[in-house]
């Protein structure tokens, strides 16, 4: 119905995925600092976003979702960010990796393959389409651990393997996090480490990692997405380094979609 405004079209809302993820803070600030008085954020989770971009997308019909790259649905939708031009949702972030203190001393061997990983959007895309498309994580991180051996090396390059040392990464049902965490998982294994993956909110994903109930996770979106976590528990975690550049947070609507920028959301 063309006489209705984006918001009516939609309900005023914006679809979100799990209250702990960082883009759901930046969203708040975003219906403030843009007025958006009318607008609601839902809160849900990744994979109940994904399913109500699916369904709206088949009918072409209008949604807003709370979006990211590296992500599959940018490879199967097509689908725009809406600009920001207040900044809120920061500009290029980056993934990085993060340990708990003493990691260096207690594990070193996995302290350095840690400190090391770094990928591109097209590797973790290649997982994420292969899961996303009915693959088992295990598997399409197992395989593409075994298609890349060059880029694995260069992780585990001059360090000695372990004798069943035990490990625990902490990740958040996210896709991209799926995706790295399933091949950190493998990598780590095959060094010879026993490998546990505990899949949390990011909330207590930041608290395991600061209170060493976790030992690392490959999941912290910086420098704005997960600031106010970073910040929290600044002193208690050692930065490890950067797994990946140039990802991105915002809102995301199908290219069908008549708008283009966040203050659009007003008209
Ligand atoms: N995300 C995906 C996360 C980081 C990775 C953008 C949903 C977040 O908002 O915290």
């Amino acid at each position: 119905d063309s006489t209705k405004t984006v918001g009516e079209s939609v309900d005023y809302k914006i679809t979100g995925i799990d209250p702990g993820a960082g883009i759901m803070e930046a969203t708040e600030k975003v219906l403030t600092e843009y007025d958006l008085t009318d607008w609601d954020l839902t809160t849900g989770s990744s994979a109940a976003m994904t399913a109500s971009l699916k369904k709206a997308y088949d009918k072409e019909q209008p949604i807003v979702v709370t979006g990211w790259t590296p992500h599959w649905k940018f490879a199967k939708y097509d689908l725009k960010y809406l600009e920001d031009p207040k900044g809120v949702y920061g500009g290029e972030e980056q993934i990085r990796t993060i340990g708990r203190i003493g990691l260096a001393e207690d594990l070193p061997e996995a302290h350095q393959i840690l400190s090391k990983f770094n990928w591109t959007e097209e590797d973790m895309g290649e997982i994420m389409v292969a899961i996303q498309e009915g693959e088992k994580e295990d598997a399409a991180a197992q395989k593409w651990v075994e298609a890349n051996e060059e880029k694995v090396a260069v992780w585990t390059e001059g360090v000695e393997k372990v004798d069943g040392d035990k490990i625990k990464l902490a990740y958040v049902a996210w896709d991209s996090e799926i995706a790295s965490h399933n091949v950190m998982k493998i990598v780590l294994e095959d060094m010879g480490y026993k490998v546990t993956l505990t899949q949390v909110e990011a909330g207590p994903l930041w608290t395991a990692v600061a209170d060493g109930s976790a030992d690392a996770s490959l999941a912290a979106w910086m420098p704005l997405t997960h600031k106010t976590y970073a910040d929290k528990f600044e002193g208690k975690f050692e930065e490890l380094g950067i797994n990946m550049e140039g990802v991105k947070v915002g809102l995301v609507v199908p290219q069908y979609m008549d708008i283009d920028s966040i203050e659009d959301l007003k008209k």
